[in-house]
């Protein structure tokens, strides 16, 4: 007894003083994402912040001005280690003021010709002197631009920034920053990697789980300002008046945070009989023979839904559609264009200012025999017949979320529709939440990516953002990696990711580097050497897993439906453009899918100059080789290397990434939070082991056609 005792306090010692060396919280669950607020190790910073931030104000009295309140006092508290007031009037003694610019309280304390740019959610922090005191102001035109700007604050605090440089103007350069959830109504996600969904349908609406309020605040932090709460493989039964009332408190939730609601519809809803998707039976719940978008009844159907919502929800978002799309309904059952099937929808969403996100994930193969082409064969001939308030919503890449595609030639070949780009948070052809990979550079890649749509310069951020094509409206959706798991991603890493979407979905010309950085230290350390190490290693590793699953253009290789492991093999499917076999194409000459305008064509949706470069194997980026090319396996590549050397080369360049990566982690024991190093030394492990079975697996495959030895110093 007497000796498990003294145990049990050794132990607790021993934690104690653990977390007493670690700024971000005891024993990291990862609950508190990168809001953990620490207080500051570095006395210098410390010291600095402490004289400066001493009482607070934040003036009104809205539910959002009492987030920001509690969200100041929160982290101050945390970060400075001691109690800092914040009351909700300016005193004398304030030094912290957050207040609208109409506020009397600034009274000539800021420049307001300043803010004139910002908008509704935009803000300005500044650090002024008046009557020789020194005062951080921040302000902005409306309530929601002060909830950006305090998280700006705190997150500027958060890393340790110098004071004499506070001087921040930030807005949106997109207007809807959505995350989509592909969450289904019994609490299962689609490609979701962190547990059950976050929405307790069965309790809603007497319950209100405490969860919902800190996903609003999460989102808040980083801009995102709208959600889709279901799945795009929707469930009629989302629309019934049961789960209006559930979404709606919702809704009243996360309102304050900014945040409107958007529900993702099935295009049958308004039948009364039973319809199969995918395997599954689904019931319509309305009382119509038909949902076809012309028949009057089917109209007459949606404006009365519609109403019903807007009369719960006043500012609901709108309708995502994922229609004739992998055996959902819509329009085409009736000879119905997407235009059709879009405007009727967006006829009766415009009264409320809704609007709808029509999906272009689209692949009919009676379109073309080749996948990548069938979206923009069939979306272009409609550009200009959309209603003003549709989006097309596009994937990033032509096929699906790989991880790597050339990207989606819609873009800017529909100019007159505005489009809204679908990233993918979740890990689905990444290696679910089991492979550590940082997903900024991806997503940088494809929007700094030149479409040439408009001449030089027309990056595909500059389209999504309505820089190159005048739209009247700007968005972009990340299908979300978030669950019910305690640290809601799975990975703590993959945190990053859901952080790095709604930073880029603010302002895309952040770099992956900048905000690796920010999240490093407001999530692990602000330790120098250990930031510099954390953000190398998360820096390269998508490339890693680009070369240990799909490099040089291959693409779709994952198991059947799973898609986490390889499987190139893979030829049995009901849908050839479903196997392996018909994205790889390898046999006895090469491998490469010939997508150049003597193969498929599809090189020809693209602007000039990448139709040319694209169309030859010596000018196509050899990043996209096989996308667009069936090469020789003695193809020579630039390095001077056979194609199939080349293939080898990044496989074990992949896996030799990820074994420094492991490497890197273990020497940093000790330098973060203990639970947090224990949960990624044995997530990394994992991609270790599957990376090298991706390496194997794929060699071995691809051998059989190419007959030649392994190209490297050892063989797997
Ligand atoms: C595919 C996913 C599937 C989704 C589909 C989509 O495998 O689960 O339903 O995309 O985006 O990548 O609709």
């Amino acid at each position: 007894m007497q000796f498990s005792r003294i145990v049990v306090v050794i132990l607790m010692i021993g934690f104690f003083c653990e977390c007493e060396r670690f700024s971000h919280g005891q024993a990291d669950d990862g609950y508190e994402l990168w809001m953990k607020y620490g207080t500051i190790q570095d006395t210098a910073v410390l010291d600095s912040y402490s004289a400066e931030i001493r009482a607070a104000a934040v003036t009104g009295q809205s539910p959002t001005c009492s987030i920001i309140r509690d969200e100041l006092h929160r982290g101050l508290a945390g970060l400075l280690g001691k109690v800092v007031e914040v009351s909700d009037s300016v005193t004398g003694q304030t030094d912290v003021i957050v207040a609208c610019c109409s506020c009397k309280a600034l009274g000539g304390l800021v420049d307001k010709t300043r803010l004139e740019t910002l908008g509704e959610e935009g803000y300005l922090i500044q650090r002024i002197e008046k009557a020789g005191r020194r005062m951080i102001v921040v302000t902005a035109n409306e309530e929601m631009g002060l909830l950006y700007g305090t998280f700006g604050l705190l997150r500027f605090l958060q890393t340790g920034k110098n004071l004499n440089n506070l001087n921040l103007i930030s807005r949106p350069r997109i207007h809807y920053r959505l995350l989509n959830h592909w969450d289904n109504l019994d609490g299962t996600v689609e490609r979701g990697y962190a547990g059950k969904s976050l929405w307790k349908w069965k309790e809603l609406p007497e319950k209100k789980d405490s969860r919902y309020t800190d996903y609003a605040r999460a989102n808040a932090s980083i801009g995102i300002n709208g959600t889709v709460l279901n799945n795009v493989n929707a469930n009629p039964v989302i629309l019934k008046p049961e789960y209006i009332e559930k979404v709606s408190v919702l809704a009243d939730i996360f309102r304050p945070y900014g945040i409107r609601v958007f529900l993702s519809i099935n295009f049958s809803s308004p039948v009364s009989a039973d319809f199969e998707i995918n395997g599954n039976r689904r019931a319509g719940i309305g009382d119509l023979p038909t949902s076809d978008p012309m028949d009057p009844r089917v109209r007459a159907w949606w404006k009365n839904k519609t109403r019903e919502i807007y009369d719960r929800i006043p500012d609901f978002g709108g309708f995502l559609v994922k229609a004739n799309s992998e055996g959902m309904p819509g329009p085409q059952d009736y000879d119905r264009s997407h235009a059709e099937g879009a405007n009727m929808l967006a006829e009766a969403l415009a009264p409320y200012g809704g609007l709808v996100m029509w999906r272009a994930f689209v692949y009919n193969a009676e379109v073309d025999a080749d996948r990548a082409k069938r979206a923009y064969c069939e979306f272009v001939p409609l550009d200009g017949q959309f209603e003003p308030n549709v989006f097309v919503q596009s994937k990033n890449g032509p096929v699906d979320f790989q991880p790597r595609e050339p990207i989606q030639p819609l873009f800017g070949a529909m100019p007159q529709t505005p489009l809204m780009l679908e990233l993918q948070i979740t890990q689905e052809y990444l290696g679910h939440s089991k492979h550590l990979v940082y997903l900024a550079p991806m997503w940088k890649e494809y929007l700094e990516f030149d479409t040439y749509a408009g001449g030089k310069g027309s990056s595909l951020a500059r389209i999504v953002d309505g820089t190159v094509l005048p739209y009247t409206m700007t968005g972009i959706a990340g299908v979300s990696n978030i669950g019910n798991d305690r640290n809601w991603t799975g990975h703590f890493f993959a945190q990053a990711n859901w952080f790095a979407f709604g930073r880029l979905a603010w302002d895309h010309t952040l770099t992956s580097e900048a905000i690796a950085d920010d999240w490093i230290r407001m999530s692990l350390t602000w330790q120098e050497n250990t930031v510099a190490e954390i953000r190398n290693m998360m820096l390269h590793s998508r490339e890693a897993c680009v070369n240990y699953m799909t490099p040089l253009g291959l693409h779709h290789i994952m198991q059947a439906d799973f898609h986490y492991g390889p499987q190139p093999g893979y030829s049995d499917a009901p849908r050839r453009d479903w196997t392996s076999v018909y994205y790889h194409r390898a046999d006895s000459v090469g491998i490469g899918f010939d997508r150049s305008s003597a193969g498929s064509g599809a090189v020809k949706q693209y602007f000039s100059p990448w139709r040319e470069l694209f169309d030859s194997p010596e000018t196509c980026p050899e990043k996209y080789l096989l996308w667009f090319h069936h090469v020789p396996w003695d193809f020579t590549m630039r390095s001077g290397h056979t194609l199939w050397e080349e293939i080898c080369s990044h496989y074990f360049a992949g896996t030799d990434t990820v074994d420094s990566m492991v490497d890197t982690w273990t020497a940093l024991e000790g330098q973060v939070n203990p639970a947090v190093f224990r949960h990624v030394a044995g997530r990394l492990s994992i991609q270790q082991k599957d990376a090298a079975i991706w390496r194997d697996s794929c060699l071995n495959y691809f051998q059989g056609f190419s007959n030649k030895a392994i190209y490297h110093e050892y063989s797997p």
